[in-house]
């Protein structure tokens, strides 16, 4: 590692200050250009550290930049995980305060709940789908902290891949019968369809993104947990959204998910 534990703590407050107050900073490699992905991945860590020391409950884990349309729009190319938390929770239907957050953007996504845990090395899709419990589909609302989501891979992943809140709604289903890869998504903002996709955007098929998070947890002497919220990453790019805007995603064989941002 190249920072000291004094900094990545002081980054850490950095960080989560910004999220908590809604301030937009710049990028934290513009003063630490020597940081390293075990810095970026330590600052996240004390970030998780200091929600759970004032007692909120960590809910699940997620996959970022899943897709190559995501990748594409953030000008990077590789998957980085962060987590998600109790506060981040938004039920199915129900209303987003704008006020709450800097710039919002919506991601569809499929999630997974596993009924044991993971852990690399070696775990493949065959392994993901056979210990996954249940499928559903989700609607992650990221907020980079960032002014104008300007930001290279390590500062995003310090910033806890720039999760801010989620939506879960539809039908849990098990994997039983469904091609993850071919299961459609409309994503509609105001009832107006803006894009459509597939589960294989993600990584090829949306378990090989769980599969890819206990890889590289495993390599760090962690697992994915079971009974876990694990968000594999949107389907298409992210999307910008305002005060009043309705947004609605329907999934083939799960069910749709909808929020309304004021
Ligand atoms: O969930 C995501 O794919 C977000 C990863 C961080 C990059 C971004 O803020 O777009
Ligand atoms: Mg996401």
């Amino acid at each position: 590692m190249a920072l000291d534990p004094n900094t990545i703590a002081a980054l850490a407050a950095h960080l989560e200050d910004a999220e908590l107050q809604r301030r937009e900073v710049t990028k934290i490699t513009d003063d630490h250009p020597d940081m390293d992905w075990a810095d970026a991945y330590a600052i996240q860590d004390a970030i998780r550290l200091r929600k759970q020391a004032r007692g909120t409950r960590i809910t699940g884990l997620k996959m970022g930049l899943t897709s190559v349309a995501k990748m594409r729009q953030m000008g990077v190319t590789e998957p980085i995980h962060g987590f998600i938390t109790d506060y981040g929770a938004v039920a199915d239907g129900g209303e987003i305060a704008i006020d709450e957050l800097i710039h919002p953007k919506i991601e569809a996504e499929i999630a997974f709940v596993l009924k044991r845990p993971l852990a690399g090395p070696g775990v493949h899709i065959g392994d993901v789908l056979a210990a996954t419990d249940i499928i559903v589909p989700a609607v992650e609302v990221i907020d980079s902290r960032y002014k104008d989501f300007k930001f290279d891979l390590k500062s995003v992943i310090a910033d806890n891949t720039s999760s801010a809140r989620y939506v879960v709604g539809g039908r849990a289903r098990s994997v039983a019968g469904i091609d993850l890869k071919h299961l459609g998504v409309v994503l509609e903002k105001n009832g107006r369809i803006l894009t459509t996709s597939a589960g294989a955007s993600v990584l090829g098929h949306p378990a090989a993104s769980v599969a890819m998070l206990a890889n590289m947890l495993g390599a760090k002497g962690r697992e994915v947990p079971a009974d876990t919220l694990i968000l594999t990453g949107g389907v298409t790019e992210a999307f910008l959204v305002e005060r009043g805007d309705h947004i609605n995603v329907r999934y083939e064989h799960l069910g749709s998910v909808s929020m309304h941002f004021v």
